[in-house]
């Protein structure tokens, strides 16, 4: 398995309920590498950017909106496979399904409010990074 980095963001919710550190320490507890982080609030323009995909859903303005409304924590982590492994940590985007033990099944309860993203494929992940950060651009 490949040595890879992926985006990893602590969203507004996992600052405003004090959740970074429980993030990143599951994060580093399984033996990822955090290579860059930095704490930030996203203007609109740049929230559009990373969700691009996602334009014209009818979830797309309030995703921007919570995106923006206060500071978040973006993180580059490295490891062999991260990408998936993070995916796994995550859980599922919706919570009510999201497996026992991952982060969004044992902490949030909405979509909308779900704490954490992670970049789903190296594709995303090589799109995502330089978005917060310059030195992967
Ligand atoms: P992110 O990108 O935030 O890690 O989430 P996922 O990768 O797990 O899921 P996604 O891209 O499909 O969704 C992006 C973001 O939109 C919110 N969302 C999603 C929402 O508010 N309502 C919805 O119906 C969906 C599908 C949650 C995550």
């Amino acid at each position: 398995m490949a040595v890879e980095t992926t985006l990893i963001l602590c969203k507004p919710d996992a600052i405003e309920r004090r959740l970074v550190g429980e993030i990143v320490g599951r994060l580093e507890r399984r033996g990822y590498a955090v290579r860059a982080m930095q704490m930030m609030t996203l203007d609109k323009a740049r929230a559009k950017r990373h969700y691009g995909e996602h334009e014209g859903k009818p979830f797309f303005d309030e995703l921007v909106s919570f995106i923006t409304s206060g500071p978040l924590v973006a993180l580059a982590v490295e490891g062999e496979g991260v990408i998936e492994g993070c995916r796994q940590m995550i859980g599922a985007t919706d919570p009510l399904k999201a497996a026992p033990g991952s982060v969004r099944a044992d902490f949030a309860q909405t979509v909308g409010r779900n704490l954490v993203h992670a970049s789903d494929s190296a594709e995303s992940a090589r799109r995502e990074l330089p978005i917060f950060f310059d030195t992967f651009g």
